[in-house]
């Protein structure tokens, strides 16, 4: 059911996150029923009635005390069953990272996300890389390494329909990493409250289909086909 409230999963590892999403809202949810059912259903039972005194209740008896710990043991359990299922996409999302067959670093300041490719020489610091503010376009199916930076405040990269979020920290460059499955553009936002035109900063993930991606690589690139050409079979490789 809440599938459908989510944004649609364009990436490999959407579906493990989305699993741990729903445990984590039904867990929740189901004690926030429980909870809050109690709460009206005590009003009402012990509300103000006449002849009837407040009684006060010290939580000094071990039945007493039960109420609070019993369901402080219980909800502790339950979190710790949510680690434990989560653990897995953790690791698959910010742990084990694959080997990847682009690489882009992404430059977060107040306000825009840039992003730097290597170029068809597949080293960055050279004349052939190509930075541009707001696009980043992405061959479906292929692992794409990001190396986030921050040029001025903490800023958080995140694409919904990837699942994918991390902040990005001045003074650090924290890798991260997606596979996309569908073509398409989505929303990359900004989740870090960085500013006054913190709302400003968005820009848009392009994922092509690997011929698509190559042609617009090689419009861009015009200089290098040759080794953009290598690259295509690796990329189309990857995509099947
Ligand atoms: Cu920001």
């Amino acid at each position: 059911m809440i599938t459908g409230w989510l944004p649609p999963d364009a990436s490999s590892y959407g579906r493990d996150i989305d699993s741990v999403f729903r445990l984590i809202l039904y867990v929740v949810g189901a004690w926030f029923i429980l909870a809050e059912g109690l709460l009206v259903a005590f009003v009402y039972r012990y509300r103000r009635r006449a002849g009837v005194g407040a009684r006060h209740i010290t939580g000094e008896t071990a039945r007493q005390a039960a109420w609070i710990l019993v369901p402080a043991a219980v909800v502790l359990m339950l979190d710790l069953a949510i680690d434990n299922a989560g653990a897995g996409a953790w690791r698959e999302v910010k742990e084990e990272m694959p080997v990847s067959q682009l690489e882009v670093k992404v430059t977060a300041m107040q306000f825009a996300w840039v992003f730097t490719y290597p170029g068809p020489d597949g080293k960055f610091g050279t004349a052939d890389d190509l930075t541009s503010a707001g696009k980043l376009h992405v061959p479906m199916g292929a692992v794409v390494r990001l190396d986030l930076s921050s040029l001025d405040v903490i800023h958080s990269f995140a694409v919904p329909n990837l699942r994918l979020r991390q902040d990005v920290v001045p003074g650090r460059t924290i890798p991260a990493w997606f596979k996309a499955t569908r073509p398409g553009t989505y929303e990359i936002e900004c989740t870090e409250l960085c500013g006054e035109y913190h709302y400003r900063m968005r820009a848009s993930l392009i994922v092509q289909t690997p011929a698509e991606y190559q042609a617009w690589a090689h419009k861009h690139w015009p200089a290098a086909k040759k080794s953009a050409q290598v690259d295509d079979r690796r990329l189309m490789a990857a995509a099947q």
